[in-house]
């Protein structure tokens, strides 16, 4: 019989992405499809692939049935309502940041080491952190060519990644600054965005107004001088990777665009590497857009690629000063890639064991 999928937290940001994943797939393996989400969206109807279905409210029942659950919901409630998901039966994705460094919960990226799907003790498997994946299929497939041996990033963050809230501030704050010229006098946009009655203290962007600006900020402060999102970002990929001493540096940066998140990325590999080589990995993996004409102005940014499932990649190049090391930009939708299609396609992989 075709597997039960349930998607927990349908009413979402990475929810609403998710059913727009699904319902854009040309086929679907699965049976039927559960929506659920808070008891305050319980009852909302959304088509799911022609068919109007009804949300149901979280809860243990809600699982009864269910092969396969995905996530897409904060880390609270992940971290409470998977094990109970797995209780009653389903194999949990998780999208949260609860479960990815549980050395019982694979964390998986399908390119770069889908086989970990199997290793599950805990019935759950992770979803890396949108920054994370955004380059993770650009640094899985030169890993297996030239073995990464040290990794510093700086991110270009979108507002989404930090959810609805994250959107709407972002778009409230442009309102408050267009046309009048500001950004050429320290504190006018900060003035703007507080005449206009918006809340920066409230703002998920750590006080700091976002338009005409980028923040140096992703994630909550851990202390000596570190953001939530730069350990994640160590951490993540150096469990990815499977390569547990990967020497990392990141600095994580929220800049005024709505969706896709874009990394500066400077890796450093034990064999030689040419751009060409680069190039032809790059060309070689299907998941990977190459946009690398900068002669031309030929590079991907997140206005020209929003809404894609690839990772895109440009402005490669050897660094000059550095042996063995690439210097590259990527972008990719921290919404689909950085997210729900991910999780996706873990669940869609899985699958094929029920
Ligand atoms: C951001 N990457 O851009 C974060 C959002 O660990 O899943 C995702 C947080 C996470 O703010």
């Amino acid at each position: 019989m075709a597997p039960t999928l349930a998607l927990v937290g349908a009413t979402g940001a990475v929810g609403t992405v998710m059913i727009d994943i699904i319902n854009n797939r040309e086929s679907v393996p699965w049976g039927e499809i559960r929506l659920i989400a808070s008891p305050r969206s319980a009852g909302k109807k959304i088509t799911v692939r022609g068919e109007e279905r009804t949300v149901v409210a979280l809860a243990p029942e809600a699982f009864d049935g269910v092969d396969i659950a995905m996530f897409d919901v904060p880390d609270e409630v992940s971290a409470e309502w998977a094990p109970v998901a797995v209780a009653r039966g389903a194999v949990a994705v998780d999208n949260s940041g609860a479960f990815r460094m549980d050395d019982e919960v694979p964390l998986v990226v399908p390119e770069v080491n889908p086989g970990k799907v199997a290793d599950r003790p805990k019935g759950i498997i992770a979803n890396p952190n949108c920054t994370t994946l955004s380059m993770m299929a650009a640094l899985g497939a030169l890993h297996r060519e030239f073995q990464l041996t040290e990794l510093v990033i700086a991110s270009y963050q979108a507002a989404s990644g930090a959810g609805q809230e994250g959107i709407d501030q972002l778009y409230g704050e442009l309102d408050a600054v267009a046309g009048k010229g500001l950004g050429a006098r320290a504190g006018d946009v900060r003035a703007a965005v507080e005449a206009a009655g918006l809340s920066l203290a409230d703002s998920p962007f750590a006080g700091t107004p976002l338009a005409l600006n980028v923040v140096p900020s992703a994630g909550s402060y851990k202390g000596d001088g570190w953001f939530s999102e730069e350990l994640k970002v160590r951490n993540e990929s150096r469990k990815i990777l499977g390569i547990p001493d990967l020497k990392v540096s990141a600095t994580c940066v929220r800049v005024p665009v709505v969706t896709t998140h874009s990394l500066a990325v400077h890796a450093t590999f034990a064999r030689e590497v040419t751009v060409e080589s680069a190039h032809k990995v790059f060309e070689a993996q299907q998941s990977i857009v190459l946009i690398d004409e900068p002669e031309r102005g030929r590079f991907p940014t997140p206005a020209d690629v929003v809404g894609g499932d690839p990772t895109y990649v440009g402005r490669v190049r050897q660094a000059l000063d550095f042996p063995n090391t690439l210097d590259f930009f990527v972008c990719g939708d921290n919404l689909r890639k950085g997210a729900a299609l991910n999780t996706y396609e873990v669940a869609e992989n899985l699958a094929t064991e029920f």
